[in-house]
């Protein structure tokens, strides 16, 4: 091939050469092969198939596919876990009433009178507690001052283990309503007695002076004393001149003492304004 392809040039070299130098390239022309083209020649078997070529560039993405067939039921889970309790509901409407029930056996005949008898006489109890109780209160100091109360059918006697004077001890009296004792018969005379007995004690000033005419006593509310008195064999004796108050003796006989010496007392309270 390569012959080929130098042959025509060369040729026309040659031609043009002639025509420059006439006869001396003329001459020299036999020297000259002057090539020419063959026949095609006939076309060569097939060849055999060539190798796979590159994978081609990523096409542009397909149209969106259309939705597939539902899918049958799957089988039921297994349950969940128990949720939270729920609010409280609103109450709901009354039931109806239910079946009477049987009859209750027979009841104890009533004895009422016995009865009404008991409770008046509780009342009365009741009623005198109550007094008694508004006494306490209004009287007593302190409970760990008194030793108690003491009562006849119209007094209160109230022992108190305060130390005073006899001015003072009236004074102390007085301011709850009441006086230093003043006893005015055998049967309140007795009961004050059995008091300052119960109490352990031996002497007590009770409400019995002279301090206004001395040698004349009277209770401490000035009222004479005229029917009852119960003083000790030789007294009162106004002992150095100075004895113008009166103590009873856990004996429940009567002395004339001095007035300013402290020493327990009693003090009584009309049961009526208690
Ligand atoms: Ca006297
Ligand atoms: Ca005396």
């Amino acid at each position: 091939m390569l012959g080929e392809k130098l042959l025509l040039p060369m040729m026309l070299m040659s031609v043009t050469l002639q025509m420059l130098y006439g006869e001396h390239v003329a001459e020299e022309s036999c020297t000259v092969q002057i090539l020419v083209p063959g026949l095609k020649g006939e076309p060569g078997e097939k060849g055999q198939k060539g190798a796979p070529g590159r994978p081609g560039r990523v096409g542009p993405p397909g149209e969106t596919g259309q939705p597939g067939l539902k899918g049958e039921k799957g089988v039921m889970g297994r349950y969940g876990k128990v949720g939270p309790s729920g609010m409280k509901g609103v109450k709901g409407d009354m039931g109806d009433a239910g079946p009477r029930g049987p009859n209750g056996d027979p009841g104890v005949p009533c004895e009422c009178t016995p009865m009404r008898k008991m409770i008046g006489e509780m009342d009365i109890v009741v009623a005198q507690l109550s007094s008694e109780l508004k006494f306490i209160k209004n009287a007593l100091p302190s409970p760990a001052a008194v030793a108690g109360i003491k009562e006849t059918d119209s007094k209160v006697y109230l022992l108190v283990k305060e130390e005073k004077r006899y001015s003072d001890a009236e004074a102390y009296c007085q301011t709850r309503g009441g006086h230093l004792a003043m006893p005015k018969d055998e049967g309140a005379n007795a009961a004050i007695a059995g008091y300052i007995t119960e109490a352990g004690l031996s002497r007590v000033y009770i409400g019995v002076h002279d301090l206004h005419h001395e040698g004349v006593f009277t209770y401490v509310d000035l009222s004479p004393m005229t029917t009852f008195s119960k003083w000790r064999k030789g007294e009162p004796n106004n002992a150095y001149d100075d004895e113008d108050c009166a103590e009873m003796m856990a004996s429940g006989e009567w002395t004339d003492v001095a007035c300013h010496p402290t020493m327990y007392f009693v003090c009584e309270f009309d049961k009526d304004s208690v």
